[in-house]
């Protein structure tokens, strides 16, 4: 028998409540179980959006250095506790423990610039056009806010939308994926360890599908930030929008990453590796098409498929692992039914092969896609997965027009030692964040995070940029 833990609970005001034990499995090794999870029910969800405002009448009128003080403690003691963090990271997500530890310090990171925005809120003040009388304009916290995050990013994301929350006022009700309720716990644990009061934060663990509803349909949520499906974000939205709530949705991606005759090859192959296949391509940032023009094709594919090949797939505890495994069951067969659905379209496949390793897990290994043209659905859908395309064009023109042409908009990389190219592409690429010579994923906490069309809904994420969504603002007039 295997020891089980105690069932992890979900917060709601100063309780830890409990709720249907749910096993929390390693995607490395289906023979170790994290622990058991508590997956709360409607009247408990009910019940922590009490809480939240309840709570919201004293948060909401907090002194900025209290919110700072506890921010910056709780990302202190997340920096502290990198390494446990980082493995229970890799252990519950499947990320490299190299990347789940720099997530965690992003985390934390993310935390303290957070603290410093709380103290850095001003407000503006200006003449009015009547003799007499001022104007002053302010920021005000939103009110409840429901967070709701995906898998894939389970420490960071919670960060970036728990940080801006707290700092400016909101109280919240947290809802994590259900893949990864373990880095949820922590970061809600450390919160409170930090001196976050009673029902400022609240966590309800759960399937979208029992939780989501009741959620969104609660009059006392005055906002809603989601990362996660297309689908499901324009389905929050609608309903958003019926019931006068706020919303941000941070939602796909098919981000093209061009690879122009003039690049650097050292560069753009370091580029593209990184971004298709790091974090095993589970990024919504990720290059998922690569296109490249006519006359550096046949060197690039030659040595993408070469590099390919000998990234190093396995446990994501090992620390020699390249690529960690497919994040569950269903985002596998996903991936394969993909891979099929590339070779019916007439793509040449390099790689994409099931990995046996010593323990049971989710591997497969990088898979890039030879000889596709821009229709074919492998080139218009998110994939998700390690599967990256290559598109071969003519010039710098075409480029440009396949890398837009799809119905996302997120992140659009280039790589190219011609400051022509790289100054018309950074104009035109249809997308919310433009790399040049760098991965289309990994980006700073600093600055704002977002994209376009399908790809995302609402107000920028993170940076500064983040009050346009957290706050509200009030114009008053003095005579
Ligand atoms: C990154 O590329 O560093 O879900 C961040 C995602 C994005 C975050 C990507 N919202 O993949």
């Amino acid at each position: 028998m295997r020891q089980r833990e105690a069932v992890h609970c979900n917060l709601i005001g100063d309780q830890w409540v409990g709720g249907a034990p749910t096993p929390n499995v390693n995607p490395s090794d289906w023979a170790d179980e994290i622990g058991l999870y508590a997956h709360a029910d409607a009247s408990q969800l009910g019940a922590a959006v009490a809480a939240a405002r309840a709570a919201f009448e004293t948060w909401s009128v907090s002194s900025p250095q209290t919110r700072f003080d506890v921010l910056d403690r709780a990302g202190t003691l997340i920096l502290e506790r990198r390494d446990t963090l980082g493995q229970l990271l890799a252990r519950e997500e499947g990320k490299i423990l190299a990347e789940a530890t720099a997530e965690v310090v992003r985390a934390g990171m993310v935390l303290k610039f957070f603290a410093g925005e709380a103290v850095r809120m001003a407000g503006d003040r200006m003449d009015s056009v009547r003799q007499g009388v001022d104007v002053e304009v302010t920021r005000e916290p939103v009110g409840v806010i429901a967070i709701i995050t995906p898998w894939n990013f389970p420490i960071a994301i919670p960060a970036w939308k728990l940080g801006p929350a707290l700092a400016f006022g909101n109280t919240v009700v947290f809802k994590p994926a259900e893949l990864t309720p373990g880095c949820a716990h922590a970061l809600v644990s450390i919160l409170r360890e930090a001196g976050l009061p009673t029902g400022v934060v609240n966590l309800v663990m759960g399937r979208g599908s029992v939780l989501g509803d009741a959620l969104l349909d609660s009059p006392d949520i005055d906002g809603v930030s989601f990362t996660g499906s297309v689908p499901t974000g324009r389905r929050i939205a609608a309903r958003c929008a019926q019931a006068t709530k706020r919303v941000q949705c941070e939602m796909g991606g098919k981000n093209p990453m061009v690879v122009l005759d003039d690049a650097d090859m050292n560069v753009a192959i370091a580029a593209c590796i990184n971004g298709a296949f790091f974090s095993t391509g589970q990024r919504c940032t990720a290059s998922s098409r690569l296109i490249v023009t006519k006359g550096v094709h046949e060197r690039f594919i030659k040595a993408m498929s070469e590099r390919v090949a000998s990234l190093k797939v396995g446990s994501a505890l090992d620390p020699a692992t390249e690529i960690g495994p497919v994040v569950d069951q269903k985002q596998f067969e996903s991936n394969l039914d993909y891979l099929d659905l590339a070779h019916n379209e007439g793509a040449k496949i390099v790689g994409g092969q099931k990995v046996k390793q010593a323990t049971e897990g989710w591997f497969l290994s990088p898979a890039l896609l030879l000889d596709t043209t821009p229709s074919m659905r492998v080139n218009r859908e998110e994939i998700f997965g390690p599967i990256a395309s290559v598109i071969r064009v003519a010039d710098y023109e075409e480029a440009v027009a396949v890398a837009n042409d799809t119905e996302f908009g997120l992140s659009a990389g280039i790589c190219t030692t011609s400051l022509r190219h790289a100054r018309d592409f950074k104009r035109r690429a249809r997308a919310g964040m433009v790399m040049v010579n760098l991965p289309t994923a990994g980006v700073d906490y600093h600055a704002p995070f977002g994209g376009r069309r399908a790809s995302s809904f609402g107000p920028r994420e993170q940076g500064s940029y983040a009050r346009e969504f957290y706050t509200i603002v009030k114009t008053c007039y003095t005579g």
